[in-house]
């Protein structure tokens, strides 16, 4: 499933042009909306919405929870593309696919990227509705091969061997840390690592303790794919977890996570995410 489907320059190319022929708007920074958070696209001003189904060569989404169609329009007037919906690993599709929007934002113009998702806490410390700002991440499929990467390397995107040391932007994370200051929640806001595991289940009790011990603060099913491919490409990358529950670490615990309890936390937190997001993308610094 995951071995080669090639997916060729020229094919992000005529997404990217199609897309660039049905908009006037000229994105320089794109969003990736996780599940629960797509209210982050409808706060876009003057919004053109394609419908996945729409777009020639997009991958069709199928999750609750998610819209599945990009949103162009204004934040702080500055024009954005936002994915509401994106592709995991666990619905089936290759990781080409996954990635398919990254490089067709890239083709677009897209300078700095925004990842959110929503995550479960191994930290403790960690509460949900808390919302953690990216530091680093662990690519647990990536460890064992299942990398958008491998394959032929494009190298009009980037190199073969790219350097992964400095992805999440500092001076992002710093501006974002300013930004939870200012709105008097930080309280509620950490800078953690990340863990992507490839799901749809969620972790074992003895996983959750293995990824505890090796430093993972949160842990969910997506991002790491599309953070990959647009660091390769040379884009700014910035990103969120908003932590809808804690993953069950001990035995006696009774407690379950469950899809419609991720849900309801990303409804309680959205408007503060949603803030911060709006406020990073007004005072980013653009070239
Ligand atoms: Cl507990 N685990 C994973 N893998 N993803 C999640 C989650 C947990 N909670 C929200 N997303």
């Amino acid at each position: 499933m995951h071995s080669k489907e090639q997916i060729n320059h020229d094919d992000y190319q005529k997404t990217a042009d199609w897309l660039l022929s049905q908009t006037k708007q000229r994105p320089l920074v794109g969003i990736i909306c996780g599940s629960g958070l797509g209210l982050l696209a409808d706060s876009l001003k003057n919004p053109e919405l394609f419908p996945y189904a729409d777009i020639p060569g997009f991958p069709q989404s199928t999750v609750q929870g998610h819209a599945g169609r990009l949103v162009f329009g204004e934040m702080k007037g500055r024009s954005c593309v936002c994915m509401q919906g994106r592709f995991h690993m666990y619905e089936g599709h290759s990781l080409g696919k996954t990635t398919f929007p990254v490089r067709v934002f890239k083709l677009l113009g897209v300078e700095t990227l925004i990842v959110t998702n929503a995550a479960g806490s191994l930290a403790d410390g960690y509460h949900p509705g808390d919302i953690m700002i990216i530091k680093d991440h662990v690519n647990v499929p990536g460890l064992a091969g299942l990398n958008p990467l491998t394959g032929p390397n494009d190298d009009k995107f980037g190199p073969r061997f790219p350097a992964m040391s400095s992805v999440y932007d500092k001076g992002l994370r710093c501006l974002a840390m300013d930004i939870v200051k200012q709105m008097g929640v930080a309280q509620f806001v950490h800078e953690g690592v990340y863990a992507m595991v490839g799901g749809p289940n969620f972790e074992t009790v003895a996983e959750a303790k293995l990824l505890h011990r090796l430093g993972v603060d949160a842990v969910g099913m997506s991002t790491a794919p599309e953070v990959l491919v647009a660091s390769h490409c040379g884009m700014r990358v910035f990103g969120l977890s908003l932590i809808t529950n804690k993953v069950v670490r001990s035995y006696d615990d009774e407690e379950q996570v469950n899809h419609e309890g991720v849900l309801e936390v990303g409804k309680m937190r959205s408007q503060s995410l949603q803030t911060l997001i709006t406020q990073l993308v007004g005072r980013m610094d653009m070239n």
